[in-house]
């Protein structure tokens, strides 16, 4: 394999590909948008990934990586696309399908197809493999076609690429080990071969396992907050069991693929997976649980000033899609509620609809009422003392950031965690 062409220059596709051309393969990166081409080959970046910008601009310097709006021919192409939902929920496969229809021209004999983008079961069989076949050869047997799907974490997307196991479910045994062979360049966790419709699904049931993990937490913090208990407490000592492990409660789920994915198996069997759904619609359902606490806990105040610390859709990233932090933002908003954002890593004309303080201590000064939305490692730091000039003395916590709540009470700031809220 000497040259292979990767359709998406995204969070995925362009790590991918500056792996593949650090690792001695040349690279055709292909993207629609000019804006993301431009960029790149003038030496920046459209993303931010710690190590991203250095590897790309090094590939693309060297001549490895080339960067344009159009496919070339290749040994293999890989598709990196994103797979939205449509409003209903459904899957959004048009890039999916324009990318699998931009390769027709240049498929040929012997070559390998993968496709990438997370998908509902079947993808690669019922919507891929009939597109390529508009070229007249046949998958798995003139061309090898499979399905690859990443499993890396924003902001160690560069180590995890490396490191993690991956799957590699082929058509047929000779397209998952065609595919094997190529990832080995670069891949040093396990890599297990399987079919494309199983690979299909593990992508699915992982994230699908993190999302009702996540709402069962965010369950057991709405029963807490009922009995009196502290469910940040509850979870740890019960994740002292060896073979439990209860994720967090918080203000939702967010990003692109945990509120996303588990949708696609809804689709594809919405009969059977009821779970899957009710664990949806309970994490959704967060963002109004915390305005609903904020509201209980205005105390009458005549039009208060919310102070939301925290708009990224999780911790310790920039990334702001399908952000729960947004959503009760914004919920405020549509309230009318006069609402001051603050948050380390979103710029303060990231977002038209909400105001972004661009200095903590505005915002200290400015509120009634602090709601600590997303759990970035900054707001760890958070110290008593910062808070005496802020004009009301209470914090609405649902990240679990402030820990020793007495210290803070003995300085005359009222802290209340979502899932611990006392029985009135
Ligand atoms: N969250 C909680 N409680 C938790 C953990 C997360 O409320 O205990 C929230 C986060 O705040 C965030 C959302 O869930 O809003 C998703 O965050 P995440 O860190 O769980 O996941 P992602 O979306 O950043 O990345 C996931 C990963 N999947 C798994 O861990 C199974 C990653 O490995 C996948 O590659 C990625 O989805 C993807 O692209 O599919």
């Amino acid at each position: 394999m000497d040259k292979i062409c990767v359709i998406g220059l995204g969070y995925i596709g362009l790590p991918t590909a500056s792996m593949f051309a650090a690792n001695g393969l040349q690279v055709v990166g292909v993207d629609i948008n000019d804006r993301i081409v431009t960029t790149l080959n003038n030496g920046g970046i459209h993303i931010f990934e710690p190590g991203l910008k250095e590897l790309a601009q090094k590939v693309i310097h060297l001549g490895n990586l080339c960067v344009s709006k159009v496919p070339e021919e290749a040994d293999a192409f890989i598709i990196a696309v994103p797979t939205p939902f449509n409003t209903d929920k459904t899957a959004d496969m048009r890039a999916v399908k324009s990318a699998t229809q931009a390769i027709v021209p240049y498929l040929s004999e012997g070559n390998l197809v993968i496709l990438e983008s997370t998908s509902p079961p079947l993808t690669t069989l019922n919507l891929v493999k009939p597109i390529l076949e508009q070229s007249e050869l046949q998958a798995g047997v003139d061309f090898y076609l499979a399905y690859s799907p990443e499993r890396v974490l924003p902001g160690r997307i560069l180590t995890e690429l490396v490191e993690n196991a991956r799957v590699i479910g082929g058509i047929t045994p000779e397209s998952a080990k065609r595919g094997k062979d190529l990832y080995a360049t670069f891949v040093k966790g396990e890599i297990v071969e399987t079919d494309a419709t199983t690979a299909e699904m593990v992508k699915l049931m992982e994230n699908t396992y993190r999302d009702v993990n996540i709402a069962i937490a965010n369950e057991f913090a709405l029963i807490s907050e009922k009995m009196g208990v502290n469910v940040w407490e509850a979870i740890e000592i019960a994740n002292r069991h060896p073979r439990v492990n209860i994720l967090k409660p918080g203000p939702g789920v967010g990003g692109h693929c945990i509120a996303i994915d588990p949708w696609f198996l809804v689709e594809a069997s919405p009969k059977e997976a009821k779970l899957i759904k009710q664990a949806r619609l309970v994490n959704d359902a967060m963002p109004d649980h915390v305005v609903a606490l904020v509201e209980e806990h205005l105390d009458g105040v005549k039009a208060p000033v919310i102070g939301c610390l925290g708009l990224t859709y999780k911790a310790n990233v920039d990334d702001i899609r399908e952000s729960p932090a947004i959503a009760v933002t914004k919920k405020l908003i549509q309230k009318g509620v006069n609402v001051i954002a603050y948050d380390p890593y979103v710029k303060s004309d990231a977002l038209h609809s909400i105001k972004i303080e661009t200095n903590i201590t505005d915002v200290f000064q400015k509120a009634d009422l602090l709601i600590i939305l997303v759990g970035h490692n900054d707001f760890n730091e958070l110290q008593p003392e910062d808070f005496i000039e802020m004009r009301s003395h209470k914090i609405i916590d649902c990240c679990n950031v402030i820990q020793r709540k007495d210290k803070w009470e003995v300085s005359g700031i009222s802290v209340y965690s979502l899932g611990d809220f006392k029985i009135n």
